[in-house]
Formats: structure tokens, C-alpha cells, sequence
């Protein structure tokens, strides 16, 4: 399925102006205010359009929200899978509008948490430079709030009967109740100790393995294989699992006999990019023009 009408139904709430930095400090406290009490593990009511990596890529974004009516109705939610910041050139304005949506109608538009809106990530791979460059006396302040922020982003959501998250799954979680005892607030989850938190927004799946092997994004990230994910979707009675975190070369992957759904976003790895619609039909990719 293809969505030829990119770019023309939207219309950014933020022109890709920036806003100044008290102003960004009260959404980014609005923002904390509006999920800082979300469990973990959110719910969200089919129809729902999933997005995948954004990384800075604003038109990406503006596309994706471009076919949501047309796609699933006036009804559908938007669930974003995390990494929103670091690497593209507008992250800013991505992160901006995210908030913005978010505030706008909290019922509608929903955020995960990907590896990226961690400190070690956002310090290294772009997003803390841009803050300097734009507010190059006071983004200490800023950076610091946005961390808070990450940190109080669930790391999962129920769609129906899909799981999203923005990694995979981790080793020694089994039943979907464990992941309300998941821990939010940390700025930075850490892989010693196998956290589980961190495998959420770290782990890949693999077709080629069995159970979990160490991963190649370094300590504390595993490699899972079909026998986890279908055992994890039998325990807990669910149909699939959504997720990102790899870009693929036709826009989207599917893995472990089509029980998992890989979207991805971004353009800036130069693959086509998608979303995936999650309906009363099941999930399905839908390649953005
Ligand atoms: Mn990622």
C-alpha cells in the first residue's frame, strides 16, 4: 500500500522557526507534566498509525501525519516508536512538534522511548550540539530538562493485540505484566547487569539464532531469536510485535516468521521509509512517498 498524498493534508503546527528558550523550557515541563505518570507499559485504542526512527527528519514526519486521516479516520492515534533526536538536521523542530502534538491532544498522540533519548546518545550523536548551537548560553539548562523528559517516556505500548517497542525484546522478561514493573525515570538506563530497560531500547531480532546471543551495538544488547518471540506472543496472547530501531533497505522488515513488524522512518539512511497501520485487519507497512 502506498500513500501518494504525503505532504498535503498536514499542516505543522510549528513553522520550522525556533522557539525561544522560555518557551521551550514550559513545553518541555508541560511535557513532563503530561507523561510523567504513565506507567510503563501504555494502552492505546486501535486504529493507530505507527511511526517509526525519526532522527531529525522533519519531513518525514510531516508525510507520516500527512495520511493518518486517510489511512485509519479521524479516530486513529499516533504512536511514535522513539528516536526522535540525534543525527538528522532538524531536531529541534521534530522534538518541538512531538511535544506540541502531544499537548495538543494527550488521547491521540503517544511516545515511546528510543535508545537515543538516553544522555550517553544525545550527548555524543547530535542532539546535545544542536541545543548549543541554538541556545549556545543557557542549553545546559535545556539539555538537562529534555534528559528528565526522556527519562519519564514509557518504554512500551499495547496496541490492541501488538506490542510496540522501539529495540526488542529482553532476555528474562516473559509475560507482558513484567513490563509495568519496568523503571521510568532513569536518564540513563545502563548495561551492566543485563537491564532490562536498556535490552527494551537496545536489542535486535535475528532470523538466524536461537534465545538470546550477545548483540553487535555492544555490551548489555542481544540478538533475540523466532523461538523468543513466538513463545513472548504465545504467553501473552498477542499477535505481533511492533517495532524500529533498523533501518531497512525496502522501508520496512519483517522478522521471525512475520510475527515481528520493523517500520522505519527516517530518510536519511537513503531507503524508502514507512509507518505501519494497526486496524481491526491486523498491521500492515505503508511506504511513504
Ligand atoms: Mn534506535
Amino acid at each position: 500500500m502506498r500513500a501518494s498524498d504525503a505532504g498535503a493534508m498536514y499542516k505543522p503546527v510549528l513553522p520550522p522557526s525556533l522557539v525561544g528558550e522560555n518557551e521551550l523550557l514550559e513545553l518541555i515541563d508541560d511535557m513532563i507534566e503530561s507523561i510523567v505518570t504513565l506507567p510503563p507499559l501504555i494502552t492505546v485504542e486501535p486504529p493507530a498509525l505507527v511511526v517509526g526512527d525519526l532522527h531529525g527528519d522533519y519531513l518525514s514526519l510531516i508525510k507520516a501525519l500527512s495520511v493518518v486521516g486517510k489511512l485509519c479516520g479521524p479516530d486513529c492515534r499516533v504512536v511514535f516508536l522513539g528516536d526522535y533526536v540525534d543525527r538528522g538536521p532538524h531536531q529541534h523542530e521534530v522534538i518541538v512538534e512531538l511535544m506540541r502534538l502531544r499537548l495538543s491532544d494527550p488521547d491521540k498522540y503517544f511516545m515511546i522511548r528510543g535508545n537515543h533519548e538516553t544522555w550517553s546518545i544525545s550527548f555524543r550523536y547530535g542532539f546535545r550540539k544542536t541545543l548549543t548551537k541554538i541556545y549556545p548560553h543557557t542549553w545546559g539548562a535545556i539539555y538537562d530538562r529534555f534528559l528528565r523528559m526522556f527519562a519519564g517516556l514509557p518504554y512500551a505500548v499495547l496496541i490492541g493485540d501488538y506490542l510496540g517497542i522501539h529495540g526488542g525484546l529482553p532476555k528474562g522478561v516473559s509475560r507482558l505484566t513484567d513490563f509495568m514493573n519496568l523503571r521510568k525515570g532513569l536518564v540513563e538506563p545502563l548495561p551492566d547487569g543485563n537491564e532490562v530497560e536498556y535490552q527494551i531500547l537496545w536489542n535486535d531480532p535475528s532470523d538466524q539464532i536461537k534465545g538470546f546471543i550477545p548483540g553487535h551495538r555492544g555490551p548489555g544488547s542481544y540478538l533475540f531469536g523466532p523461538d523468543v518471540t513466538k513463545a513472548f506472543v504465545e504467553e501473552n496472547s498477542l499477535k505481533g510485535i511492533i517495532r524500529s530501531h533498523e533501518p531497512a533497505s525496502k522501508g520496512f522488515a519483517y522478522y521471525h516468521g512475520g510475527l515481528i513488524l520493523n517500520v522505519f522512518t527516517c530518510r536519511y539512511y537513503g531507503y524508502p521509509t514507512s509507518v505501519a497501520l494497526i486496524d481491526e485487519n491486523g498491521v500492515k507497512p505503508v511506504l511513504l512517498e
